[in-house]
């Protein structure tokens, strides 16, 4: 079992996640401020205020990837950091700007490839506020394919750009759940049809022609010159039949990829959506245009796979209820015959299984032609992590024997499968924000003492990544 000599890998962040400084240098608001803001919203009342006061210590942060051998790292850019306001015609902040050209150049400098991610769901709130931010297609298309002109010009040496992170969190938790930022919870029972019942589709469409915008000019005016890649970055959990005898379960099986992750990557990668999405929900889907077919279409470099967990999948017959999009079925962690998926973890969603890991790249590949993918997230919590002593929290075998395990499936699915990933990116480099759960939630290689000024404390975890990859990947030949 092997990876090829050029593999990359390294670590995951997201700006709202780690960087505090929510006021500082001139940076404006974000929906995810004034979300945070309204009580009850996230589990232990906190914010990103401080987070891992990662925008003041980048310097610490550098350093702390070189001394764990990280080839790569992912991180977001603020979008208000850089304009303010957010809009095509709102003031740029240089100063937000100088921040990420100048740590984009201390990265390389130490050796690290960086991934950027251009929108990491903290959308400027002014943007929110003026027309209603994601829900407004032309104006949001428009400023997006702005905002990404700016970094594409700013940033010349980075080579590796996403656009979006995991659309169908923006647009289900965002605009049906409301457990994340700006709230929006869709009510079909209220209007069948209408608007509220439409916003996640609409959200999710406005995604992808941003995204195709953005790719366009990346294309036409710097991707010659800089020679860089461009794609979107999607999430998507592993699935097996609750009854591996009924063919009905099977089939759900991939109704549920195909409304979590071909949502989006079929208009990329055929020009439109899943027929399973258009039989349920009929018109609630937008249409493309040509217009739009034409931006979408052929649209990614690369595919950006987030991915940590799977599901025992059953049908479910009749009227699809409220939850509806996860494809009229059912997800959970015991089969038939009672087999469990995994182990608990502190997120409820999340249960270890690599096999499922190996068996969605093979799935992903198989649909869409053999993309190449980097892998841009992959990682767990620990149940009960928040309440250990330091000493005992940085002995996290369970993370260890996670990685160990998906990194070893991946590596099989490559080897044997003839899986195309050229890099694997752990979330996360350091214990972060985690939305709407708060600090409580761990996903970080490294601890972060939030009593005590952030100090950031190695796990073993982040330790053992560097030898897990030097015993896969083939040395050059010389
Ligand atoms: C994501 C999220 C991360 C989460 C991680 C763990 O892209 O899924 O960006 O921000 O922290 O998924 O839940």
């Amino acid at each position: 079992m092997s990876l090829p000599s050029d593999f990359l890998w390294g670590f995951a962040t997201a700006a709202y996640q780690i960087e505090g400084s929510t006021d500082v240098d001139g940076r404006g608001p974000s929906i995810w401020d004034t979300f945070c803001a309204i009580p009850g919203k996230i589990a232990d009342g906190s914010s990103g205020v401080v987070a891992c006061d990662s925008y003041k210590r980048t310097k610490e942060d550098i350093a702390l990837l070189k001394e764990l051998g990280a080839k790569c790292y992912r991180f977001s850019i603020s979008w208000s950091r850089v304009i303010p306001l957010g809009g095509r015609n709102d003031p740029i902040n240089q100063a937000g700007i100088d921040h990420y050209r100048q740590f984009v150049d201390d990265l390389l400098e130490a050796g690290i490839t960086p991934f950027i991610t251009l929108f990491h769901w903290d959308l400027p709130d002014a943007l929110d506020k003026r027309y209603g931010g994601l829900l407004n297609k032309e104006e949001f298309t428009a400023d997006f394919e702005n905002y990404a002109r700016l970094m594409f010009k700013s940033i010349p040496k980075c080579k590796h750009w996403i656009t979006f992170n995991e659309p169908w969190c923006s647009a289900i938790n965002g605009y049906n759940l409301g457990i994340f930022a700006p709230g929006h919870t869709s009510d079909r029972n209220k209007s069948p049809v209408g608007d509220s019942a439409r916003e996640p589709w609409i959200v999710g469409h406005n995604i992808l022609i941003a995204h195709g915008k953005a790719v366009k000019v990346y294309r036409e005016e710097f991707k010659p010159t800089q020679g860089g890649e461009i794609g979107i970055t999607l999430n998507g959990d592993a699935t097996y039949p609750w009854d591996p005898e009924d063919p009905a379960d099977i089939e759900a099986c991939d109704r549920k990829i195909e409304f979590a992750i071909s949502w989006f990557a079929d208009p990329i990668y055929f020009g439109d959506y899943p027929a399973s999405m258009r039989k349920q929900l009929g018109e609630r889907l937008p249409t493309f245009t040509e217009e739009e077919v034409a931006l979408v279409k052929g649209s990614n470099d690369f595919y950006g796979m987030n991915h940590y967990t799977a599901n025992y999948i059953k049908h479910r017959k009749g009227t699809p209820p409220e939850d509806d999009f996860l494809g009229n079925l059912e997800t959970l962690f015991y089969d038939k015959n009672g087999n469990c998926i995994g182990p608990e973890t502190q997120s409820f969603w999340l249960r270890p299984n690599a096999q499922g890991f190996r068996n969605l790249l093979n799935w992903l590949s198989k649909r869409y032609n053999y993309p190449k993918i980097y892998v841009t997230e992959n990682g767990t919590s620990l149940k009960g992590e928040s309440d250990l002593p330091l000493e005992q929290a940085l002995e996290d075998d369970f993370r260890c024997k996670y990685f160990h395990d998906y990194v070893h499936a991946m590596a099989k699915a490559v080897e044997e499968d003839g899986v195309n990933v050229k890099g694997y990116m752990a979330w996360s480099l350091l214990d972060n924000f985690e939305w709407a759960d708060g600090y409580v939630t761990r996903f970080g290689v490294t601890y972060v003492d939030y009593k005590d000024n952030c100090k950031r404390y190695p796990k073993k975890s982040a330790r053992q990544m560097k030898p897990l990859f030097d015993s896969l990947i083939k040395k050059a030949e010389v």
